[in-house]
Formats: structure tokens, sequence, C-alpha cells
């Protein structure tokens, strides 16, 4: 059998020598940071702050946040503290609109990267000598190049397939019979419809873990998904500005929630709309510190991703853990004055059998104001089937129609909006086709 050489021991440190290891890196990044960066350095001017005002991460708050806009003001490389020629990578973030947020990469930070996502596959239940199926997106964005990096430093063989092309990814994996795949949820759902299309059923398929992330997701998904490829489905979760996925990760034994990498980046929960700490346990925006990146180190970073911090007695490490990403806090919409998050919404799915989790939601607004929500949705055709009833007849059109009734029920009782619920045939609506899926659309 072959024997990861990496060292995971890091992962269970006792919480006193985690706090000081965490400690050292801040006080070290803020006197690296003092001397090559000219963005901290106006910072902490305008601040006041000399190095001895930051003896331990408890002096955290006293450091400026950095939002997405500081690096936008400063593209593309305004924010980077070693030359050009000190980099070995570039990445950018996944946004469409505007000029995308850069992040440089020293030779140690591509390292850094492969280490956290080998932790990463490690705690989702990969092994050295298993075989990764990577169909995240290389290029740009930083899921295909982060898995294959983290991968093969675990000691995995990679086929970096890469997004796309559906009908070839399930040609590969019948053919190659790997053991991992990742790539987002979506598309996980749109691989498992290929192979349910095929009549290939979950035991045939070789697939043991699915390692998914890069957009939020629910249990109901996840529950589509084990059962469909057969898989242990876990969540990781990571932003470019801070590295790429690896930030966070799900264990394949525990689920629920994510061990953040914390002797990397240490992570604070702040309220969205006074910017201070909301008590341990309380939702708010996660905010990190990257405590060990040379080439664009970043302070106290405004994710804008919703969450909260948590400690699981029954973990096996010593991590702090952090909830599924509730939504991203540009992500929530307000219908009637109620704060809604497609994750709510797809949460009261779970609550009504027979629904496909593969939905979109449309605003529906009236003099500015959004009042309620269209959603269109699928129903499982089995359920249809065990209803012996006819597709287009009336007693169909009944049956959908109830179907839907008790969807927007549940969504009101569980989420408190009102909203109008089309139910369409199973694979009728747009499947994800690789990458990121947006759920919201527009009138
Ligand atoms: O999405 C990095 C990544 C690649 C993570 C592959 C996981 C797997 P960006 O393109 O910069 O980086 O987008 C980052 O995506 O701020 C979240 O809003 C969202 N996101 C990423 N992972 C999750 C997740 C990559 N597991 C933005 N759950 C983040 C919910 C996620 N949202």
């Amino acid at each position: 059998m072959l024997v990861s050489f990496m060292d995971f021991s890091v992962e269970y440190l006792e919480l006193g020598q985690l706090r000081q290891l965490q400690s050292d890196r801040l006080t070290n990044l803020i006197g690296y940071l003092g001397e090559k960066s000219e963005f901290y350095k106006r910072k902490f001017d305008e601040l006041q702050i000399s190095p001895q005002d930051i003896r331990s991460v408890e002096d955290i708050t006293k450091l400026p946040i950095t939002y997405k806009q500081d690096l936008r003001d400063n593209y593309p490389f305004g924010l980077f503290t070693v030359p050009k020629n000190e980099l070995q990578r570039i990445h950018c973030s996944s946004g469409t609109t505007g000029k995308p947020t850069v992040v440089g990469y020293t030779k140690e930070d591509v390292d850094l990267f492969s280490e956290v996502v080998a932790r990463s596959l490690n705690a989702a239940g990969a092994k050295p000598g298993m075989q990764l199926h990577n169909a995240y997106g290389y290029g740009i964005f930083t899921g295909g190049l982060g898995l294959h990096y983290g991968a093969e430093m675990l000691g995995m063989s990679v086929l970096p397939i890469s997004g796309g092309m559906t009908v070839r990814q399930v040609d590969l994996i019948m053919d190659f019979k790997p053991e991992v795949i990742c790539c987002s949820p979506s598309y996980a759902l749109t691989i498992a419809d290929e192979f349910a299309n095929r009549g290939i059923s979950a035991d045939e398929i070789s697939l043991k873990y699915a390692v998914l992330g890069s957009e939020p997701w629910t249990e109901i998904i996840r529950g589509h998904i084990e059962e469909r490829l057969g898989v242990h489905a876990t969540n990781i979760y990571g932003l470019s500005e801070i590295i790429g996925p690896g930030v966070s990760m799900e264990d394949f034994e525990e689920k629920g929630g994510s061990y953040i990498w914390e002797d990397h980046f240490y992570p604070e929960i702040l309220d969205p709309i006074t910017k201070q700490p909301v008590p341990f346990g309380e939702e708010g925006v996660l905010v990190i510190t990257t405590l060990t990146k040379k080439a664009m180190p970043l302070l106290r970073y405004w994710t804008n991703d919703i969450t909260s911090l948590y400690y699981d007695e029954n973990a096996k490490r010593t991590m702090v853990k952090m909830k599924p990403i509730v939504g991203r806090a540009d992500d929530m919409l307000i219908v009637r004055g109620v704060n809604v998050y497609p994750s709510q919404i797809e949460d009261a799915f779970s609550h009504v059998k027979g629904v496909v989790p593969n939905y979109y939601l449309t605003p529906i607004e009236k003099e500015h104001m959004c009042v309620a929500l269209d959603i269109d949705i699928e129903i499982d055709d089995e359920l249809v089937k065990a209803q012996k009833i006819e597709a287009n007849t009336d007693d169909y059109f009944n049956f959908v129609g109830s179907f839907g009734k008790n969807i927007e029920n549940e969504i009101k009782k569980r989420v408190g909006v009102t909203t109008k619920v089309k139910v369409h045939a199973q694979d009728s609506l747009p499947k994800c086709e690789g990458g990121k899926i947006n759920r919201i659309l527009k009138k």
C-alpha cells in the first residue's frame, strides 16, 4: 500500500500551540508588510499602527480591513510585495464584470497552495495512489490548477480533464475508473444525469469521493450526488484572493461543516454593517488574514461570504470549523423586507419528496421592490410515473400543480417569502455545463 509522505500533524495541534503559531506568524507578517507593502504601509500610517502594537492574534482587530475594491484600485500588481521576477504564477478571480482581481504566487506560495489542497483531499477521503478526475476549469480560475498541484503533492495521479463535454467525462470515468472526482456541485449533478441517461447505476461507477465547491450548495444536493454517484461528497471552500480552493474543507466522516486551515488562514466573523466581530458562533461575513503568504499577503480580507464558526465536539482535528456558506452578501434578495439567500430556498426543497434540485429563481419586482420570487424547478420522473398518469393530461397538470403548491407552502413556512413555483419535467431546464452556476435570473 502507498503511504503518504505528507505530515498532517499540524491539524491536530493543541489549541494553545495553534494560537502561539498564529501569533508568531501574524507578528512576522506585520513586520514583512511594514517593509515590503506600499499599500499596507499607507494603511498603517493612516491608522497610526506600529508593529509593536500587534503582539498576538488578539490584536488583529486593530488592523485595517482589506476589500475587493482595494485590489481593483491597485490593479494589476499594486498589492504584490515581491518583484514580478520572483513570481511563479498569477491567477485571477472568476468575476465576470469589470477588471478581474489579480493574485500572484511565489514558489513558496504555490507550495503552500498545494499543501492546503493536499490536506483537503486527504480530509475528503483521497489517498496517495488514487486517481483524481479533475473537472474543475483549468486557466486563470484557481480550481483546476489548485486541485491538480495539491493532488500531485498528496501522491495521486490526475486526469486534467477540466470542465465541459459531459459525454466525454462520463466515457473516461467508465474507462479509467478514478476513485475521486472534483468539480462544482452543480456540475456533479449534470454528470450524474449523464450516467442515469446511460442506465449506469451508482454501484457500476468507480468513484468513491467527490470534492465539491466554488459555489454554495446544501444537503439536498449532497443527498442527490451521494446517492446517484455512490460517493462521499464533501465541501471544499476557498477564494482566489486568499489562495484558491483549500481555505477550508469538510472531513468525509464528519461532514456538516469545514475545518479552516487556520495555521495559514486566520478567520474572523464580522457584522456586515458595523464591521465589528460578532459573538463566537453567530453568523456574519467571513474575514480572513493570510498568515504565511509571500507575494500578496492580505490582512482581514472581507470575503463577502456569510457563515459562522463553531467547534464540533466529535471533531478529529483541533482547528475551528465553519458552517456551509449561506451565500455571498451580494446574492441576498430582499423579498418584501425579508432577507433571503438562494441556499435557504434550496434547503426548503429538501422537505418536498420528488424535487430535483435543478432550479432557477427570478425576482418579481413592483415599483423597484422585490415582492415575490418565481421559481422554475424540475420534478423527479419516477414520482410522476408512480402516479400512473400520462404527461400533458388534465391529471398530470393537476398533479404537478399541487406538487408546486406544496413547494410554495414549504418555502412560505420555512423562509417566510411568497413564491410562484413552475414545475418542469426532469432534465428540461438548462444544466450546469461546468464551472459555477448562477441560480438567480433577471427578468
Ligand atoms: O471558487 C475557488 C475554488 C475553486 C473553491 C474550487 C472551491 C473549489 P473564486 O473564483 O475566487 O475562487 O470564487 C470565490 O466562490 O468567495 C464564495 O463566494 C464562492 N465559493 C467558493 N467555494 C465555495 C463553497 C474559487 N464551497 C467565491 N461554498 C467565494 C460556497 C463557495 N461558496
